[in-house]
This record gives C-alpha cells, structure tokens and sequence, in this order.
C-alpha cells in the first residue's frame, strides 16, 4: 500500500490508522498547491479529485475519501480492533463520531484555513465549531477514548483535527475534556510516529 498524503492535513487521520493497525505501507508526499507528487507524479493522474489522502492498495487500485480509507484499513486489521466487527452495534456508534467528525468538524474547519474567508464568515464558522466541539466534550467526560474504551478510527480522526485547532487560532482550553483528550492522544506511539513521519515534531 502507499498512502498520498500532505503533511498535517486530514490524510494523517489515516497515517494515524495505518500505524495503530500496524499496517505495512509507503508514503509518498502530494504538493497541493502545484498538484504533483515528491516523486514528481502528477497527482491529478493518480486521484482526479486532487484531494488528499489516497490509498494506493496492494493490487494497484487507488481509494480515496478518508472514511472509506479508515475503514478499510481496521477491517483490513481486524486484530487492532479500530473498529468492531460488521453487524456490531458497537461498530455503528464508531461510524457515527466519525461521520460527525468528518461532516461536522473536518468539513467546517476548511474556510478558516483560506484567506479569502472575511472575518465575520470566520467567526460565525468558529461559533459553529464550537457548537459541535461542546458535542464532543461531553461525549469525552469521564472517559479516555472517544467512543469505546479503546483508541478507534474516530480517535484517530479526531486526534488530526484537534491537531488543527493552533493553526486555527482556536484555544482548546475552552473543552477542558478536548485538551486532556488530545494530550493523550499525541503520546500515542503510533501518534507520535505519524507526527515524525511528517515533519509536524
Ligand atoms: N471528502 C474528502 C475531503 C478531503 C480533504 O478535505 N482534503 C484536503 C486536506 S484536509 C485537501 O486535500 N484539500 C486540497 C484541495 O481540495 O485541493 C475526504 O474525506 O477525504
């Protein structure tokens, strides 16, 4: 496998999941900007979408959208148990935060990174977040994962858009759960691999 990934961006949610799993892989390094890869492919070849990540898989096929590509990879590594088994109710509950974290998160925090966004638009973006990062505090009160009480593809999800929050200039000390949460989560090894794999530490 080969994951196409920028460095920080929301493909390190699936570095993240490929090192919890334990997964073999390469990593090849994709310019947003000019669309070409650090080998010098042309990216847009590779994944028309221009988007990271994309998982290139064992049999020469492209994957691409970063929840089909978390899910993949935990059933592909059932034994890391990222995420319970089809027909579980548990695997649902999984489903569901990292959808919320992909729609209602990742998704948001998108226009706060372009500076074309106007002020007013930024703040009513930031309120929004906050609203759903409320969601997610509680979801996290009295506990050390987001969802089950082990690390699953939502915590590898939520741990990289936490991760954005400084860029942001959003202060996490607002959801006290949310800073001890991503606290933990960057001394995970598999975390911390992925941040060094990077260049981000
Ligand atoms: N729907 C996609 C969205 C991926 C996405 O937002 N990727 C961003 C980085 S976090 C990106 O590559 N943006 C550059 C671009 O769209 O040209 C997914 O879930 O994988």
């Amino acid at each position: 496998m080969k994951l196409f990934y920028t460095p920080g961006a929301c493909s390190m949610a699936v570095h993240i999941a490929l090192n919890e799993a334990g997964a073999k892989y390469d990593l090849e390094k994709v310019d947003l900007q000019s669309k070409k890869t650090e080998s010098g492919l042309d990216y847009i070849a590779i994944n028309p979408k221009g988007y990271v990540p994309c998982l290139q898989l064992d049999n020469g096929e492209y994957l691409t959208e970063v929840g089909a590509l978390l899910q993949y990879i935990a059933d592909s590594n059932p034994a890391e148990n990222l995420l319970p088994a089809v027909g579980e109710a548990a695997r649902y509950r999984v489903l569901e935060t990292a959808n919320f974290v992909s729609t209602e998160l990742h998704k948001n925090f998108g226009p706060l990174f372009n500076p074309a966004t106007t002020d007013e638009a930024r703040k009513e973006r930031m309120e929004l977040i906050g609203k759903r990062l409320d969601i997610v505090n509680s979801q996290l009160e009295g506990r050390d994962f987001l969802v089950s009480d082990q690390f699953t593809i939502a915590d590898a999800y939520l741990t990289t858009v936490l991760g954005w929050a400084t860029f942001a200039k959003l202060d996490l000390a607002a959801w006290p759960n949310l800073g001890a949460y991503a606290g933990k989560m960057m001394s995970r090894p598999g975390v911390v691999a992925t941040l060094k794999a990077e260049g981000m530490m």
